[in-house]
């Protein structure tokens, strides 16, 4: 939404006024969409022999529902996400409104021009919510809703500044399972102030979609507490049904099949005339009534769906005023309005140059004037249009709040304990933060897919309480029944509880993570997962990451380490989920007091503006800590690694670790020490910032000019360039070996490459040659192989 435009006083247009304004708006970005992208295909030159792609045919069906959102309905404090595909109608709204440059639009999709699909980060124009992966958008507009909502109770926005999350959706998107759960997390949580507006041209990328789910989503919707409101017909077929015959043309529509109408939309009125006369020709007044209209007025008659009338949308958008979520199923025709309206390989076609010539005829834009924002309107509509536009309530947003953040406080304390997990010092950690009073502690939300108590949340629930916008009642402790676990709720509560599903929790840290740009306050997102199931919400991880969300995502347990729950829930391949996924920083750290020094550092990280979210690996298990004799190691700690035992000048092998399985490394650095007097061991705190800082440094060589050596060439520096390194993690060994590259050491890497089983950690640990025999094994294989 605009945030920059200057304040112009409002005046309410006529309704006929307003009604012709956006048909002519719904006119010009149905232009300048399709002129946009045919300017990257067919105008602009091509260096790759690429097809630079964009998508007409979904633009053209929903240039109207847009037009009436954005020029009539939107309210400054709105949200909103717009479908993937309709990327170029929301750059031509801000076009129109004078946010979007005409060089962004002609370098769109180029580089650095405007994006394919909406993005927070990478687009010129305000984006609420990028979109790409469809489903995730729309859901997350349920997820801002809940925000909001905590933030209201928090009293840290007024109920009078709340505005809806509105999620401008393709019909397949309903394919998208993700929906259906934050439906009904949604529900569980009284979702309120929510549209889903759904293009429902009932095409997807491939064909039609089935009749069979006919009523099938109002029934879903409805089931979970929306008001569905459907947009079948336009004006002009309501009139037509009033007409004699009308009836019986009604009839027909509701029961056409979609493909059917689908092909006949895109054969037009002569096609049209000839099925309507055979099919119901001979019912009363029918014939008569097909008559009265030529072949392009039935043409026009029979596609004047909800979705395309102004009239319609607006009364639609008008009725819907309270809170109530609301989905309306807006019927359209994909690629209205232009060539290929209704094929149904219609998804990525693209208008040939003659047919995007014959479109600029129709509009009466003169050749040259492709660009122009108020083009074929003649002199007087386009000045009271520009006006229209200037007076329309987009234009007068406020500026952006600026946002302040969060004190973190110069040490988290230490949980003590000689022996700990980082598992359960992160809950202590939390703790502490909950009693401690600090700003920081008020601002931390947390949340879980039901794992709060597996994962160590549980103390930092009992402090806070969940948040419910209704008061919750913990039964159990009401009669008395011992816990350990209060689970009661209320308003001021600082835990959101979820369901079983992962996706969720992503798409709830997506939208607690945005709360500082999309409501101007920042909140610190915690969310709790078990390690491996990170996976099941992978794409929606991505998705919080891509448009820069902050939260501190904490995985546990993890690995082999685990245990007796056995092959199904040990996490193999996260390491390299950590390492490989911009936007998150992974950490592993060993001990407690890692963990404290990490955590302080992601509190602040989240919060700087070329920061990110950040992922702390644990684990269960409870090991030995270490002594410290100074403070030296924590600011290498957090650049990625340290020397626990620093190698001797020039010495001959190291052993380098990640996490839980320090005592085996510890146990074999001893063994082997009396052997190999000066034997380095090194920390790796974070193979994530290590890599990323290696990777840095060659590129900088050649992009710069400049290589510093990164943090872990400088720590590799201090062994022998014909040194070896023995890497171990509880992971992928490839989460450590590529250290080798770094210098030219020899590795020997160990790690779990394989499916896990159940068993005691002694006997996991053999088998899988996570132990300090087979440590002492890679060491000694450095010296074997040396060549
Ligand atoms: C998760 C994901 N899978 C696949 C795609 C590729 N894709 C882009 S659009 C689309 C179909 C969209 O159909 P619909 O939502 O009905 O949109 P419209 O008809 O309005 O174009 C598909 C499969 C994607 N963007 N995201
Ligand atoms: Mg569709």
């Amino acid at each position: 939404m605009n945030r920059t435009a200057k304040a112009v006083p409002l005046a309410e247009p006529r309704r006929s006024d307003e009604i012709a304004a956006l048909e002519a708006i719904d006119a010009r970005l149905r232009w300048l969409s399709s002129w946009t992208i045919h300017n990257a295909n067919h105008l602009r030159e091509s260096r790759d022999g690429l097809k630079v792609g964009g998508h007409q045919a979904s633009c053209a069906s929903i240039t109207a529902i847009m037009a009436v959102l954005y020029f009539h309905a939107l309210r400054p404090q709105d949200k909103v996400a717009v479908k993937p595909h309709a990327g170029p109608v929301l750059h031509a709204i801000h076009y129109l409104l004078g946010n979007q440059s005409l060089d962004q639009l002609q370098r769109f999709r180029g580089l650095g021009g405007a994006q394919s699909y909406p993005s927070r980060t990478k687009d010129r124009i305000p984006v609420d919510f990028s979109t790409g992966s469809v489903g995730l958008g729309v859901a997350v507009t349920a997820f801002a809703s809940l925000v909001q909502d905590y933030l209201v109770a928090h009293g840290q926005l007024a109920e009078a500044e709340t505005g809806r999350m509105i999620a401008l959706m393709g019909d397949a998107e309903l394919d998208e399972g993700n929906i259906y759960e934050a439906l009904i997390e949604g529900y569980k949580h009284d979702v309120r102030n929510c549209w889903w507006i759904i293009d429902y041209n009932r095409q997807s990328l491939d064909a039609t979609t089935a009749d069979r789910m006919f009523r099938r989503f109002d029934d879903i919707f409805e089931t979970c507490g929306w008001r569905v409101l459907t947009l079948k017909f336009g004006k002009k077929q309501l009139a037509a049904f009033r007409k004699p015959g009308g009836k019986s043309l009604q009839e027909w529509i509701e029961n056409c099949p979609n493909a059917e109408f689908a092909a006949l939309t895109y054969q037009g009125g002569a096609a049209w005339r000839q099925r309507l006369i055979a099919d119901i020709g001979e019912r009363p007044q029918v014939a008569k009534l097909i008559a009265g209209y030529d072949d392009e007025a039935l043409a026009t008659l029979m596609t004047n769906l909800g979705g395309h009338c102004v009239e319609t949308l607006m009364e639609a958008f008008d009725s819907a005023q309270d809170d109530r979520p609301t989905v309306f199923i807006a019927y359209t025709v994909k690629g209205f309005g232009l060539p290929f309206a209704g094929h149904k390989d219609n998804h990525a076609g693209l208008m040939n140059p003659s047919q995007i010539e014959n479109l600029r005829q129709s509009l009466q834009i003169a050749e040259g004037e492709e660009w122009e924002p108020f083009a074929g309107l003649g002199d007087n509509a386009a000045a009271s249009l520009k006006a229209f536009v200037a007076h329309s309530r987009l234009a007068q947003v406020k500026p952006a709040p600026t946002i302040e953040n969060v004190p973190v406080p110069a040490e988290l304390p230490v949980p003590d304990g000689q022996q700990q997990s980082t598992q359960s010092a992160f809950g202590r950690i939390l703790l502490d933060l909950a009693k401690s009073g600090q700003p920081l502690g008020d601002r931390i939300v947390t949340t879980s897919p039901d794992v709060t108590v597996s994962t160590n949340l549980g103390a930092f629930v009992n402090q806070r309480g969940l948040f419910r916008r209704q008061e919750l009642r913990d039964v159990f402790a009401g009669a008395k029944i011992p816990s350990a676990q209060k689970w009661s709720g209320h308003g001021a509560g600082q835990h959101m509880e979820l369901g079983i599903a992962e996706n969720n929790l992503f798409l709830m840290l997506a939208a607690l993570g945005l709360a500082a740009p999309l409501f101007g306050t920042r909140l610190i997102p915690i969310g709790t997962v078990y390690d491996p199931f990170i996976a099941r919400g992978l794409d929606a991880l991505n998705y919080a990451c891509y448009q820069d969300a902050r939260f501190l995502l904490v995985a546990t347990p993890a690995g082999l380490t685990l245990g007796p729950e056995g092959g199904a829930h040990q996490s193999i391949n996260s390491p390299l989920i950590g390492i490989g996924q911009p936007g998150l920083t992974y950490f592993e750290p060993a001990f407690a007091d890692e963990l404290a020094v990490v955590m302080r550092w992601a509190f602040e990280h989240m919060q700087q503006p070329d920061g990110g979210s950040v992922y702390l690996r644990l684990t269960t298990r409870i090991i030995e800590q270490v002594e410290r004799s100074d403070e030296r190691w924590k600011e290498d700690a957090i650049r990625g690694g340290y020397w626990l035992k620093r190698p001797r000048e020039g010495a001959g092998a190291a052993i380098a670790f990640t996490g839980a399985i320090a005592p085996e490394v510890l146990d074999a650095w001893e063994a082997l020490a009396e052997d190999l007097p000066g034997l380095g061991l090194l920390n790796v705190t974070s193979p994530d910032l290590l890599h990323r800082g290696w990777s840095a440094q060659r590129a900088a060589r050649w992009t710069s000019r400049e290589e510093t050596a990164s943090h872990i060439d400088q720590l590799l520096a201090l062994l022998a360039p014909d040194a070896g390194i023995a890497t171990i993690v509880d992971g992928s060994p490839s989460t450590l070996s590529w250290m080798g590259g770094v210098r030219g050491h020899m590795v020997s890497p160990l790690g779990t490459d394989r499916f896990g089983q159940t068993g005691d950690l002694p006997d996991l640990y053999r088998t899988y040659r996570l132990d300090a025999n087979a440590i002492i094994d890679a060491v000694a294989e450095l010296y074997l192989d040396r060549r």
